[in-house]
């Protein structure tokens, strides 16, 4: 649906506090390439490519936006934005190929050393996250996240990658988006390692939420002065009617959706509503647990694309829920709505219920259609209007008292876009995957003058 709705007041840099982070992210699958240069291990996501069916167009991140070996050409793109962060990820299978040390890979580690030195060059501050999805595929041949042994690997991993750019890199993040890892990978099946089961969803996310706070004893230990956090997937959930039943539902959702995260992880453990309600499939919590997920952290990451609609129906899951949509509503090509106040409702409640210290929007884009011009221009309005309007609900929160400190769209470069393949385009900068050519969309242009020092009063 056409957008409709009229721009609020165009956003300003100068409206945004000082030292506000302004990046864009990426992830190592998504992006990379080089999936067999020096050394990397296979991943899972090497290996549910493979099959046929799981990938829309049936491709995989073997060559992504072979960012691997044309690096340096992005961060000159991150520069000439005038971005002052970038927010990368750290493929696991490149740093210890088969999960686990003893020793690590030094020539996967180099490629981080060099990526993070080039952005320090470029006056960006490298903002690296451990895991996003990409699990070593020795690890899953082992249970994966399902084994608690894959925790302390975990821990090895974010000890000996904080030990060795703990001296340049400030701020860690230890998962990306817990509940995809999780839920689409081990409940749904859409997702890496292409598991369907509820109890092994759970333990898996369990496990994860612990290595989060393992990873960040880690870190600390490691990398003195490092700063770590976590960036989660949150969306407000809305009842489709206004019937009690769809009320109810809401409550259960979100209780998977966004408190059985936030819970933990704030030092109240897994919510006693959605607890009972998964029976015999609870995973199993060790003594400490609890405790070591609740570890303090520096911030909180919090990716939003979109707010959910909820009605109630019995029988469906544990949950007895399902996603609606309302035909009405604007909404991006992914078919995800679009709605910036969701954002400032999100930012209100996380900033009501848990308080944490800073909040980073670590994500936020959106995927349309690109309209390459016969001069080469690439026209994305639709995108540009998202971002714009995103900014500014990301000021309005800010005017609210919510502590946010920056944001980060999603996404630097057009990539693999998981089970969507190479047919799902969030990028503010265009890739032509047959070329190779990097081409500044209508979005990075709005995004670089929206940046430009100049334009600050
Ligand atoms: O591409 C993904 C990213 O890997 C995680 N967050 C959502 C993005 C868009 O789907």
């Amino acid at each position: 649906m056409a957008t409709t709705q009229p721009l609020p007041a165009a956003p300003r840099r100068a409206d945004f506090p000082d030292g506000f982070r302004w990046g864009c992210a990426t992830s190592a699958y998504q992006i990379e390439g080089g999936v067999d240069a020096d050394g990397r291990g296979e991943s899972i996501w090497d290996r549910f490519c493979l099959a046929s069916g799981r990938i829309r167009d049936g491709s995989s991140g073997a060559i992504a936006c072979d960012h691997y070996h044309r690096w340096r050409e992005d961060l000159d793109l991150a520069r000439g934005l005038g971005l002052n962060a970038y927010r990368f990820s750290i493929a696991w299978p490149r740093v210890f190929p088969s999960g686990r040390g003893p020793a690590a890979n030094a020539a996967g580690l180099d490629f981080y050393s060099r990526l993070v030195d080039g952005l320090l060059e470029r006056g960006i501050e490298p903002w690296p996250t451990l895991y996003h999805w990409d699990l070593p595929q020795a690890l899953q041949d082992r249970g994966g996240w399902h084994s608690r042994e894959t925790v302390e690997a975990f821990a090895d991993y974010a000890a000996c990658v904080g030990r060795v750019l703990g001296d340049r890199v400030r701020n860690f993040t230890t998962h990306n988006e817990p509940w995809c890892s999780a839920f689409l990978g081990h409940r749904e099946g859409s997702h890496a390692p292409g598991l369907q089961g509820w109890q092994t969803a759970l333990q898996a996310c369990h496990h994860i939420l612990l290595s989060h706070g393992r990873a960040v004893e880690a870190l600390r230990a490691e990398a003195g002065g490092a700063r770590a956090g976590i960036a989660l997937s949150l969306h407000p959930c809305r009842p489709a009617t206004d019937s009690v039943a769809d009320a109810l539902a809401v409550e259960r959702h979100d209780g998977l959706r966004n408190r059985w995260f936030l819970d933990p992880l704030f030092g109240r453990g897994y919510p006693a509503d959605t607890w009972q309600r998964f029976g015999c499939n609870v995973p199993i919590v060790l003594e400490g647990d609890l405790a070591t997920i609740a570890a303090s952290t520096d911030f909180l990451g919090i990716n939003y694309y979109f707010p959910e609609r909820i009605a109630a129906a019995p029988g469906e899951d544990p949950l007895g829920v399902k996603v609606v949509e309302d035909a009405a509503v604007e909404r991006t090509a992914t078919g995800w709505e679009v709605e910036p106040d969701g954002l400032v409702e999100l930012l209100d409640r996380v900033r009501r219920d848990y308080a944490p210290a800073e909040i980073y929007l670590t994500e936020n884009g959106s995927c349309y259609e690109d309209t390459v011009e016969p001069d080469g221009s690439i026209a994305d309005g639709e995108r540009r209007r998202y971002l714009q309007r995103h900014l500014s609900a990301v000021r309005e929160s800010i005017v609210r008292g919510v502590p946010l400190k920056g944001y980060f769209a999603w996404s630097l470069l057009d990539n693999f876009e998981w089970a969507e393949g190479y047919t799902r385009r969030f990028g503010l900068t265009h890739v032509d995957f047959a070329t190779q050519q990097r081409t500044l969309k209508e979005s990075g242009h709005w995004y670089r003058e929206f940046l430009r020092p100049t334009t600050h009063d």
